[in-house]
Order: C-alpha cells, then structure tokens, then sequence
C-alpha cells in the first residue's frame, strides 16, 4: 500500500470509531494488505488519535488464546494500544449509544516499574519487571461490519480497541500463580465464561514477553509506567442494554461496570 492509501484507511477507522459507524473491511478495497501495511495503518491511526489529545495508556495484546488464534489462523498474536479516552472508571458505565456492537471480555494487566526491551524477553523477565497487576475488562468494538474481519483488518483497526475498566491494583503477589488463577466473566451476576490465566499462552507474563519481542523488531521497547493488557483468558461476550458486568480474578478482585443504552 502506498503512503496516501495507508493515511486513507486509517482516516476511515478513526472516523467510524469516532461516529461509531461500521465499515467494510479495508481489505475488501485493499485484498493485498500484508500484515506489515496493517501496522503501518494502525500507527497513522495512532497518531490521528494523539493528535486529537488522547494520550497512550499502554499496550494491550490480542489473539492470545489458542482458540482465537486458530479461529484466525495465526501464529503469532497481534497488538494495539490502549489510550486514555478508552478508560471506563472501575464500577462506572459505558453508553451504547457510542459503540456500535461491544464485546466484553477479561484479562489481566501489568503494570510495569522497569523498561523491558528485547529481542529474546521471557515470561520471567516481565514478571521481574513488573510491580502490579491489575485484574481488567476490556470491551472490544470493531469497527467492521458483523465484527468480521481478516487479520490485517482487524490491526489496522487497532485490534478492536475500544474502553477498558480497570480494577484494583495489586501490588505483585509473590506467591500468586498466574497461570492457575481462575478467572470468570459474569453478567447480571451469571458467570457466562471462565478460564484461568493459562489461557493467555500459558501465563500472561509470557504475552507480554512476546509483545517486547514483536516490538524489538521495530527498535521499541515496553515502558516503565506503561500498563500492559495482556489478552483475553474468557472469550467475549456480547453487551446488551442493562447488562451488569464484572469480572473476578483469583487473588486480584474484582472488576465491574454497567451498560446504558
Ligand atoms: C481482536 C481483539 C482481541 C483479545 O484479548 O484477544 C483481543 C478481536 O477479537 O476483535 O482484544
Ligand atoms: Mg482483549
């Protein structure tokens, strides 16, 4: 894609996320975008955003679980960026009048004390680095029609990005397992998905150790200070009007918000 397509396609999905309008998938006009093109998109977009005065959060990964990425038959997860104008307080509410067809889904997030730059990151180096984690619902909203999407679209289209609730932070157990904390998705109070943070390519930590990989082959680095969203472990739900939310995480609490129409 050329430079003048890259800046179209990004105007686009800043626009339909802005007006909460869907789109056709970018790669219905453009069926030759490669993944490369799709970050190139995604970083014009980025910059859109920040020059509109939202400022970046951090970094969130997406496709972590094994069913998602065989349902996109990839390899490898994508990721995008959390700003924040996305930030829902923790108990609040989103409007969905602004969205256009939410999902919800839990995670958890680190928040890091210490750059963490690779190539060749492990999950125990991020653990090193990290001073809190943070149990979060993140609500995804792409911004195609029917929330279908071809892998490039949908990280051109910031990996569905879209509000965040985040809850208590929690300052690094030392004897909390990731891996095996259970953590359930609940909606007016009936716990529609669980799984445990081995969903998340088998630790969380090991997420956002391949986040610092995928980012070094691009000289970037992970940020002391950044929070880090590391992927879905329950899949996604959908919101509806009325719908209470929460999400509780094993040894980190719990996280909730509401849905107004
Ligand atoms: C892409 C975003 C996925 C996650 O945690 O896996 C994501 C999508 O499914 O729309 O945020
Ligand atoms: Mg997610």
């Amino acid at each position: 894609m050329n430079a003048t397509a890259l800046k179209e396609t990004a105007r686009l999905l800043y626009f339909a996320e802005a007006e909460n309008r869907e789109i056709e998938r970018m790669t219905s006009d453009y069926p030759d975008m490669t993944v490369e093109d799709a970050y190139r998109v995604q970083e014009e977009l980025i910059s859109l955003k920040l020059k509109h005065g939202s400022g970046i959060i951090g970094p969130k990964m997406g496709l972590t679980s094994r069913a998602k990425m065989q349902q996109m038959n990839v390899e490898e997860p994508i990721y995008g960026y959390i700003f924040e104008d996305m930030i829902v307080p923790n108990g609040g509410h989103i409007n969905m009048d602004k969205l256009i067809h939410p999902k919800v889904e839990a995670e958890i997030a680190f928040l890091l004390g210490e750059d963490i730059e690779g190539p060749g990151i492990t999950g125990e180096q991020v653990l090193a680095a990290t001073d809190y984690f943070i149990p979060a619902l993140e609500i995804i909203d792409s911004r195609y029609k029917n929330f279908s999407f071809t892998l490039p679209d949908v990280i051109a289209d910031n990996a569905s990005s879209s509000r965040v609730v985040f809850g208590e932070r929690i300052k690094k157990p030392e004897n909390l397992k990731l891996e095996s904390a259970e953590v359930s998705l609940m909606i007016n109070g009936v716990v529609k998905e669980q799984g445990t943070g081995a969903a998340v390519v088998g630790h969380p930590a090991n997420s956002a150790a391949m986040l610092a990989n995928m980012l070094a082959r691009k000289k970037q680095k992970l940020k002391a200070g950044s929070i880090i969203l590391t992927g879905g472990v329950t899949g996604a739900v959908m919101l509806k009007p009325g719908d209470s939310v929460s999400a509780q995480v094993e040894g980190l609490g719990d996280v909730s918000f509401a849905v107004c129409s």
